[in-house]
């Protein structure tokens, strides 16, 4: 078996040895132009020329939970197209956003800020029950981060294609649960995936639909979100702050007016990084599998666009 490595922005050696010693007996190697036809494909952005190359590939292995760039490119006809399953991002997400939500509530910044300059002094306690957190997006991520909001007993509410049943979660979806799941929201986390239905979800109308004084957190892709529709509901007094780890450019171009925001929270994309070893573990058992003639988890649906 020959599995073809094929990652930009990523330090290849770890991974081939990674790869290795989980199946000692594949033949892995990095991709390079004219390099043999492999049977499975571990990838990150990869070139067309590596997949117009690689035409019978039987699985490509995404080494990250989002596909959009991936499915960009002309695939291979039949090749099974995998996403990394959590593989421990779920865990980091709900950090990352627990932590956006909680520093929001508590006025953290805030304190901080005081106590910089020496000053001992405190807010009035706010409610749980004014700061209710929409998810949209409740798939691997969006599920973890709804149950660990739960557990800090903020209201959460979740918003996906099809109907979901989590407990503590109250559940919208569809076109027809928008519009209400957002009335609810004054927080709102972004877990969706880019799709052409997704794209831009954040706009100026929906936002506007927030409970006032909302707080945008986005976690997902930069396209889902509007940048000046969020800066003018900012201006307006709408829209309190945002957490933003995720950009329509990345890096965050200089200059960018998020940069200096005084009510913007930036991060560069590191809400829920790939985890070396739990992906190779999940990508060779999965290549395992498939060899057995087994199903997998994590395939994408092309025609749904995640
Ligand atoms: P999943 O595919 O598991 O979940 C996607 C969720 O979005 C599902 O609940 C799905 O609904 C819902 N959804 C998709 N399209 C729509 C739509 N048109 N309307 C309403 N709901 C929709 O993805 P993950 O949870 O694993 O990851 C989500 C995204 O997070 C990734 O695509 C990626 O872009 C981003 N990400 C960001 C990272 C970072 O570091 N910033 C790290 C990892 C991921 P349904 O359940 O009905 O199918
Ligand atoms: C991913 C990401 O999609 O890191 O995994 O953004």
């Amino acid at each position: 078996m020959r599995i073809s490595f094929c990652c930009t922005d990523t330090a290849s050696e770890p991974w081939l040895q990674g790869l290795r010693a989980a199946l000692p007996t594949a033949k892995v190697a990095l991709w390079e132009p004219g390099a043999p036809l492999a049977d499975y494909a571990v990838v990150w952005a990869p070139p067309q020329q590596f997949f117009d190359e690689q035409p019978q590939l039987k699985a490509v292995f995404n080494i990250g939970a989002g596909v959009d760039a991936l499915l960009k490119l002309r695939l291979p006809p039949n090749a099974l197209v995998v996403r990394l399953d959590d593989a421990g991002m779920s865990v980091q997400m709900a950090e990352y956003v627990c932590h956006a939500v909680i520093r929001h509530f508590r006025e953290l910044d805030a304190y901080e800020a005081d106590t910089r300059q020496g000053n001992w002094s405190f807010r009035k306690p706010r409610s749980r029950a004014d700061f209710p957190v929409g998810i949209m997006g409740m798939g691997v991520l969006g599920e973890r981060v709804a149950r660990s909001l739960v557990g800090f007993e903020f209201p959460v509410m979740g918003w996906s294609r099809t109907p979901k049943s989590v407990d503590g979660v109250q559940c919208f979806a569809g076109e027809q649960g928008f519009a209400e799941f957002l009335a609810a929201s004054r927080v709102l986390v972004c877990l969706l995936p880019l799709t052409p239905e997704t794209r831009d979800i954040m706009n100026l109308t929906n936002m506007s639909r927030l409970q006032s004084g909302a707080y945008i957190i986005n976690v997902a892709r930069g396209a889902h979100l509007v940048d000046d529709d969020l800066l003018a509901l900012l201006d307006s007094g709408h829209i309190a702050g945002a957490a933003l780890d995720v950009f329509r450019t990345e890096p965050l171009s200089a200059g960018h007016p998020f940069w200096q925001h005084p009510k913007i929270v930036v991060t560069p994309h590191t809400s829920a990084r790939t985890l070396r070893s739990e992906s190779i573990t999940q990508i060779t058992s999965k290549i395992t599998a498939i060899q057995r003639g087994e199903p997998v988890a994590g395939v994408v649906e092309p025609s749904r666009g995640y």
